[in-house]
């Protein structure tokens, strides 16, 4: 399989993914609810998916489609070639905001993430890996990150995570919110481990995305030497709803000593 390749053309498709979602925002948006009030979908997510999802199937006819909103294939395991599509991450952004979403493609082989692209479509940034072989901002090469202090950190984290929530004891984060040098949320997780493989960010916890979520970013991440993990440190299970906590190396590892084991 020719990675350089495969990365080449999901670079393609979500630029033109990008330019169909650029042109709908003269038309009407159809919001609907998927599983609570707050979980949106819209016609775009469906059309961009289907979009995606024609294309890969096109090229790739014995390759696996796990798509976020159900037009791909069920995928019950990662052996062969399985790309792992979320169209707009960050919908509520798209639909409140209009910027701020994101474009995910991650592909795994034998279950070892190759390829990932995520698009932040109206910064017009494509974030994009080949495996061993270089994570890339648009043309220019994404140095390995450089470790920093918690003192002098920057985490993503969504405040929902610090207050009463039904997922973590907000008190377990409250330190790690006090200690690092600021906090950042934008809505979209893709952008989120985007930012953190470009050093934009030190660290992102969040303590449920699916797989289409973190895919890409995962692959990204790992390219310029950072970790993504559970919130535990534990290895992710690629096609199930996971806690997410990416991070540079040390600050990730530092951060799981003193904060996170040890329940
Ligand atoms: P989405 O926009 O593709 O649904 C928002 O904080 C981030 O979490 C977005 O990346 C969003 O992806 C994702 N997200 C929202 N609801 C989620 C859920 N119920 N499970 C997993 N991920 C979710
Ligand atoms: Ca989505």
């Amino acid at each position: 399989m020719n990675w350089d390749d495969i990365r080449d053309q999901a670079v393609s498709w979500a630029n033109e993914a990008g330019d169909v979602i650029r042109k709908s925002f003269e038309k009407e948006l159809t919001v609907e609810t998927k599983s609570n009030a707050d979980d949106l979908v819209t016609n775009m997510d469906r059309e961009v998916e289907q979009y995606l999802i024609d294309k890969v199937s096109e090229a790739y006819p014995h390759h696996k489609i796990l798509g976020e909103e159900g037009v791909g294939e069920e995928v019950s395991s990662l052996d062969g070639t399985v790309w792992i599509i979320d169209p707009i991450d960050g919908t509520m952004n798209f639909v409140h905001q209009q910027t701020n979403f994101a474009i995910s493609i991650g592909v795994y082989h034998e279950g070892v993430g190759m390829v990932g692209v995520i698009y932040n479509v109206i910064y017009d940034e494509m974030f994009h890996v080949v495996k061993d072989n270089g994570a890339y901002l648009n043309n220019v090469k994404l140095p390995d990150l450089e470790e920093v202090p918690i003192e002098k950190s920057i985490i993503a984290i969504n405040a929902t995570w610090i207050t009463n929530n039904k997922r973590i004891d907000p008190a377990r984060l409250i330190p790690v919110v006090d200690r690092c040098r600021g906090t950042r949320s934008y809505g979209s997780a893709a952008i989120e481990l985007a930012f953190v493989a470009a050093g934009r960010l030190d660290a992102y916890i969040t303590m449920r995305l699916s797989p289409w979520d973190f895919a890409a970013g995962k692959i990204l991440i790992e390219e310029v030497g950072g970790r993504v993990t559970n919130l535990y440190g534990e290895p992710l299970n690629i096609l199930d709803k996971n806690s997410i906590f990416a991070g540079k190396s040390d600050l990730h590892q530092q951060i799981l000593d003193e904060y996170l084991t040890n329940e």
